[in-house]
Formats: C-alpha cells, structure tokens, sequence
C-alpha cells in the first residue's frame, strides 16, 4: 500500500500572506483580508478586533541514520480558518518488529489533513485526531499533536505523548504543553494496537492569541535538544518564520550531536536516575549529550488578516 505523504512547503511567508504548493493537493486560496461588515457600525464599547492567522514556517531534519527516507516525522500545515499546524513522530521501536515506524505517522497525518474540514471534526482537533487515527491503517503508533487557530485568536490545541508546543509572548513562554508518558522515554502514542491510546488521552487545551504571539511546535526531537530559553532567544533573531524554524531545528541537531552537552534530555534522564556507572560519577562525570532524533519544528506568526 502506498501512502502519500503529505508535506506542504511553504513557499514564500510576507507577512500578511503565505501560500502552499502541493502537486496534488490544494486547500484553495489563501484567505485575503477581509473587512468587518459595515452594516453594524461598531461602538466605542464594541471596538473593532481584527482576524488573525498564522504565518508559517516548517524546517525538518531527519534522524542521521534516517535521512534516505526522509525520517519518521510527519507534519502538515495549513491556511485553513486561522491555520492548522500538526506534527506526528513515528515510534521507532516499531522496527524491530520489521515495521517501518514511518508508514503510520505519514499516514496518519496524512489522514488529519484529509479531515480538516469535516462537518463531525468540527475545528475540534481532538476529535480530528481520532477520525484520522480511525482513518489510518497502517501498523505502528504515533505521537501526535494538532493546533487549530480560529480567526477570533481561539487556539485549539490536542496533544498525545511528548510532541510539544510553545507560545511567545513579549520575549516570554506564556504557555507550553507538558509530555504525557507512562515511564521515561516511552510517551502515550496513538497506535495500530488496542494496548495504544486514543483520541480521549489527549491532553486538550484551549487559549487566546493575540497579533505578535510565536508559536512553536516540534517533535521530541526539539524539546529534548534545546530549551525553552535557546527558543526565546534564537526566534527573538528571526523575523522570518521559515528562517526562525530551521534555525530552530539546525540548533537541535547541533545540540543531538554533541556529547558533551547537557540537553533537556540528558537532565531529565539524571532527575529519574539514569547516570553513568558510580566510578565515573567519582571522577566528577555525568551523563550528558543531546539526543539523536528526527527534528520537526513549525514556527507560527499571529499576524492580522
Ligand atoms: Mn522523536
């Protein structure tokens, strides 16, 4: 079974409009400024508050043993309503039961993209994320995250396992997701098998963005590599979304490589009382290092349209 994979490259990001190439999908025409109706005249207790969408930018970087097949990360983005931005991160220990962790998080991305409009979805992303995982077919599991913004600035967010989120407001997180896991290193995921999680797992959240919020959204292999205050300052250099997302992901995979660094994941592995054996410890050592994985990042501009 051959299943399409559903990766939209952004193709230019001016502020006010982005657009999206695909060769055999479309969802339609950007949405261009639109006016407030006249026919109500707005009072001064009513002031006029302008429509919001994301200007998007993606970069991803594919595990180094990984980079033929393009890794095990999938992601869409879209224009539809405020915008839609989703990430899903194939579970790896699928291949060594011969499965190639990446047919089920291409296809169930690819499925979520297939339902964003539907009537029963709603602009519900949990409810997107269990008609796509119903949808999807292949074997495997996933951990997936969707956000939804809607012209009003409401952002839908629904999350499984450590796919994360991060909104900037002012140079500050103003609000991030947290990774649900059964223990370390093995996160809730969506799966091909009854023993998985569903939609009903999600962690749901639902806030309001204001014109000049960031987002970020990536895999575990951004959050695990780079922390919240590298976020702050890398996207604070960049005003081009695209060239903030793969600055984002170089400096991910800079961090993955290096052995020496002490990433998230290296602290966090220390907190639950993973280390090095107690004669290095003795000699002043701990364990260290990023952590190498694919890297999705996806950096959204709440721009008014
Ligand atoms: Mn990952």
């Amino acid at each position: 079974m051959s299943i399409s994979v559903f990766r939209y490259a952004v193709s230019h990001c001016h502020g006010l409009s982005f657009s999206f190439s695909h060769d055999s999908f479309n969802f339609g025409s950007f949405p261009i400024k639109r006016m407030r109706s006249l026919s109500c005249a707005p009072s001064e207790s009513s002031p006029v508050r302008s429509e919001v969408s994301f200007c998007i930018g993606t970069h991803l970087i594919p595990h180094p043993s990984k980079i033929d097949k393009g890794g095990e990360d999938a992601f869409f983005v879209s224009s539809y309503n405020g915008g839609i931005l989703a990430i899903a991160d194939g579970v790896s220990g699928w291949s060594e039961q011969n499965v190639d962790p990446a047919l089920f998080s291409k296809e169930l991305i690819a499925n979520a993209s297939y339902f964003v409009g539907d009537q029963e979805v709603n602009d519900d992303p949990q409810i997107l994320l269990g008609k796509a995982h119903a949808a999807t077919s292949s074997q495997g599991s996933a951990t997936v995250i969707v956000a939804m913004l809607e012209k009003n600035g409401i952002l839908k967010i629904a999350n499984v396992g450590d796919c994360g989120l991060r909104i900037l407001r002012k140079g500050k997180v103003f609000f991030s997701t947290s990774a649900q896991e059964h223990y370390f290193d093995c996160p809730y995921q969506l799966s091909s098998e009854v023993v998985g999680q569903t939609y009903l797992d999600a962690m749901v959240n639902s806030l309001e963005l204001i014109e000049g919020d960031t987002i970020v959204v990536g895999s575990d292999g951004l959050f695990d590599n780079v922390f919240d205050h590298e976020i702050i300052s890398t996207i604070s250099r960049f005003s081009d979304v695209t060239e903030a997302a793969k600055a984002l992901a170089n400096l991910a995979n800079n961090h993955s490589r290096d052995t020496s660094f002490d990433s998230p994941y290296s602290l966090e592995a220390r907190n639950r009382g993973y280390d090095v054996p107690w004669w290095k410890k003795i000699l002043g050592m701990k364990l260290t290092g990023g952590k190498l994985d694919d890297i999705t990042v996806i950096v959204g501009q709440v721009v008014s349209s």
